[in-house]
């Protein structure tokens, strides 16, 4: 039967922390690592933050169905486990997934990593999922495969995950409590029958404990996500991290929630906040002393394709896949060659000792700051610019904190003036809010910047910073905080003397 195709609109970092964005003197994130866990890495861009600057994922919307209900989650919408609740474009059969990930094979050759993610549960449609992974490890051997779970039917398919080679597994678990899970999970279907509330939630956190320790026996990499709800599971997760870590998981990724009320939720529609940046990061942080965290996460659609961050997705929907002539043979020998291109250059850069900053007086302060950045150098117009990199320099070095979307406002290269108001009603400029998502970074780091926005930004308190234009990222950070340094900005400053 010919599956409906839903219609499109949009909506839910790495590894070792410190140690994996490369601060401090460690050459290498990935050197802690037995040689068989590293080459599983590498090139996955999201199990590598370095990675993900070079390689390309994509993900097929082959499975619709779910079994449990999230409280995050409109099932019109993609699965907030993975995707920003955004419907998919376009459901597709097993045959078809395998027709579209061979013409961004072809397309993309930085394209390493198929996922399946939705838009419902991968292990809830089992035949479309596995007929999928069956068709390409045949099709496209040289194509990394990765699923994502809610994890309920997950001790039933550990084998054939394995036999399938699906070497990357997400779990998301949200809780490892029954009780705080009734308030994120209001039933799940299993054994033919929905079960509600506590109850639900005990079998569900069961079946993902026992899934997790499946799959780790067998050797299989195992990323856990979960989602950040203030107020219900926040402080929790801190346990969930210990927990999940002790059983083998790789890597945790805390993702913020998205609650909108447009999106139709529970949770949008009971306005439950979602944690602001700050909250986030604090976790994050608090998570990151018992395992290595995510950061670089961008909370991709059930369908997207391309680099983390980007969406290519518009360019391969299936009429247009239909009339490309794709030849794989000669595709695998030139993703052959860009692949090797790119390990070159990422070995170079994990043998790097990456410096401390120099000259840096005792007890300086951290700071953060928002790069415009592609590919690993700062490299966007600021008024281009689709999400903005966040590094915090400290005298210890430079970490990658994590990223934060923006709205285009600019009309070009020439006019990177205040743009598109929001919209009717509304005060708030798209320039004045891209500004505001910027809070707390003291400097802005971006190939140039029009004049408008450059007062704005410094009557921000956020230096404009164009002088670095395709340089390594971390490295203009780096000398940017020496350039501070020398300031004596960074030093703790005399308290005010009070005036009786
Ligand atoms: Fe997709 Fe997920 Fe595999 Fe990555 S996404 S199935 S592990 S290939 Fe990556 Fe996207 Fe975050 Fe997921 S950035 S939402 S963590
Ligand atoms: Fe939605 Fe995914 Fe939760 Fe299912 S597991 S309800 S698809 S977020």
């Amino acid at each position: 039967m010919e599956l409906p195709v839903i219609s499109s609109s949009a909506p839910a970092a790495e590894g070792g922390g410190c140690s994996s964005s490369g601060c401090g003197t460690a050459p290498d994130a990935l050197a802690h690592l037995p040689e068989h866990i590293r080459a599983k890495v590498q090139d996955h861009p999201c199990y590598s933050e370095q990675a993900h600057h070079y390689f390309a994922r994509m993900h097929v919307a082959v499975a619709p169905a779910c079994n449990i209900q999230c409280n995050y989650c409109n099932r019109k919408y993609d699965c907030s486990n993975e995707s920003r609740p955004g419907v998919v474009s376009e459901l597709l059969t097993p045959d078809q997934a395998i027709k579209k990930v061979m013409a961004v094979a072809a397309e993309i050759p930085q394209m390493t990593v198929l996922g399946i993610a939705g838009p419902g549960d991968p292990l809830a449609n089992p035949a479309r999922t596995f007929e999928t992974f069956q068709q390409l490890s045949e099709k496209a051997p040289d194509i990394k495969l990765c699923v994502s779970t809610n994890g309920l039917n997950l001790p039933q398919y550990a084998d054939e995950i394995a036999k399938h080679n699906i070497d990357h597994v997400t779990i998301t678990i949200n809780c490892v409590d029954p009780e705080i899970g009734a308030k994120i999970y209001p039933w799940i279907y299993w054994e033919n029958k929905r079960i509600f509330g506590i109850e639900g939630a005990r079998i569900l956190i069961e079946q993902q404990q026992k899934g997790l320790e499946a799959l780790t026996s067998r050797g299989i990499l195992v990323k856990v996500n979960s989602v950040m709800i203030p107020g219900v599971n926040d402080e929790h997760l801190k346990e969930v991290s210990k927990i999940v870590k002790a059983k083998g998981a790789f890597l945790h990724n805390v993702m913020p929630l998205i609650a909108e009320a447009e999106h139709g939720t529970y949770y949008g529609l009971m306005e439950q906040r979602s944690p602001t940046d700050e909250e986030l990061q604090a976790l994050q942080d608090e998570c990151a002393g018992d395992m290595s965290m995510m950061r670089h996460c961008r909370q991709c659609r059930a369908d997207a394709v391309g680099l983390l961050g980007e969406d290519r997705g518009d360019e391969f929907t299936m009429d247009k896949i239909d009339v490309m002539d794709v030849d794989y043979e000669a595709a695998m020998v030139r993703r052959k060659a860009v692949h090797d291109e790119i390990m070159v250059k990422l070995d170079a850069e994990r043998g790097i000792v990456k410096p401390k900053p120099t000259g840096i007086p005792e007890g300086s302060r951290p700071v953060l700051m928002a790069v415009a950045g592609k590919n690993g150098v700062v490299a966007e117009h600021f008024g281009h610019a689709k999400e903005f990199l966040i590094y915090e320099a400290s005298p210890d070095g430079v970490r990658f904190i994590g990223h934060r979307k923006t709205e285009l406002y600019c009309g070009g290269m020439d006019s990177c003036g205040d743009g598109d108001v929001v919209g009717a009603g509304e005060t708030e400029s798209l320039l004045d809010r891209n500004i505001r998502i910027l809070s707390g970074c003291e400097v802005v780091l971006c190939s140039k910047v029009g004049y408008e926005p450059w007062a704005k930004l410094e009557a921000a308190g956020i230096a404009p910073n164009g002088e670095h234009a395709m340089e390594p990222i971390e490295e203009a950070v780096m000398k940017v905080y020496e350039d501070i340094a020398a300031t004596g900005k960074l030093l703790p400053q005399p308290e005010t003397l009070k005036v009786a």
